[in-house]
């Protein structure tokens, strides 16, 4: 269970503490995450104790669930951290397509949730040269962590974008496979509620109520799901259960390296494209300034003449 002493250790908000420790994972949520245990769900790992209990599936061969990988103050710190950057968002005050809202077409239904990008912007799952910010210091220190426990190792894995998602109660997403454009493993880390996740290659089902999968599991508050292998696709997708409470998501995705130059060679060009179309707008505006001025001086030459001859 986790500890919630650390939280007295920095001031925060009494809200933030009060919701991050009403959200931390319960007895009640741990007797639940032991009874999914059964054959067909996840190995399980811990930092002190590696691998204690669990099976898995061919399907799910890949999966790793990290419990209590988030202390209580990083969670508030994160908590606090996306409570600011969605104000900035939805204010139009994040660069570029930092932030994304939901698409109206799907609130109604309860699909999709707010994201955050960091490091590159994906939309259903396609990646895209669009500007966002880079991984935030505070994020950065999230993959420490997560290279501390052993979750991803080496700077081949090491993340270098975030995508995060803001659920709210009753949202949910539907079967998708993430990008090949992102090595593997990716890794998320789970926040404010626990909410379940199904894994299979012929997942179906509607808004959020999903049958067929092969593995599903919960993941708890602070938990890290770690997906690799063939739970990581292109044939096993996966699905988000619809939100029995708020919760935010940090998805943690390294881009291939493939995919890293040529989004890197594509805003290069952007960036070039829109540099020379600025100069040139510049260059048409000074030669406007000039042929006003030069026509003001003769307008004035041929008065001081008329004068003269007058
Ligand atoms: O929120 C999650 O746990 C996973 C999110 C996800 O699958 C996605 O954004 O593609």
């Amino acid at each position: 269970m986790l500890a919630l002493c650390s939280c007295s250790a920095m001031p925060l908000p009494r809200a933030v503490a009060l919701a991050v420790a009403a959200r931390a994972w319960s007895a009640a949520e741990l007797d639940l995450h032991e009874a999914a245990l059964a054959p067909g769900t996840l190995a399980v790992r811990r930092r002190s104790a590696p691998l204690f209990r669990g099976c898995c599936r061919p399907i799910s061969s890949g999966l790793d669930l990290y419990l209590d990988v988030a202390p209580p103050l990083l969670q508030a710190r994160l908590v606090l951290f996306v409570a600011e950057a969605l104000r900035a968002g939805r204010a139009g005050e994040l660069h570029g397509k930092s932030y994304m809202p939901v698409p109206s077409r799907w609130v109604a239904r309860g699909k999709s949730r707010e994201m955050l990008q960091y490091g590159v912007f994906t939309n259903a799952n396609r990646v895209s040269d669009a500007d966002v910010l880079p991984l935030p210091p505070l994020l950065v220190e999230v993959c420490d962590l997560l290279e501390s426990f052993g979750i991803v190792s080496g700077p081949a894995q090491r993340p270098d974008t975030c995508a995060v998602n803001v659920y709210a109660e009753g949202s949910w997403l539907p079967p998708h496979v993430d990008s090949a454009k992102f090595a593997r493993p990716f890794c998320t880390l789970s926040l404010l509620s626990s909410q379940r996740v199904a894994f299979g290659d012929s997942i179906c089902g509607d808004d959020g109520s999903w049958r067929g999968a092969e593995t599903r599991t919960l993941m708890p508050i602070g938990s890290v799901l770690r997906v690799a292998g063939a739970a990581a696709g292109p044939r096993c997708a996966h699905a988000l259960s619809s939100a029995s409470a708020p919760r935010i998501s940090f998805t943690f995705r390294r881009l291939a390296p493939e995919a890293r130059v040529a989004i890197e060679q594509s805003r290069a060009e952007r960036a070039a494209r829109s540099a020379a179309k600025h100069a040139r707008l510049r260059a048409e505006k000074l030669e406007r300034r000039a042929a006003k001025a030069a026509k003001r001086a003769a307008a004035k030459a041929a008065l001081s003449v008329g004068s003269k001859l007058g």
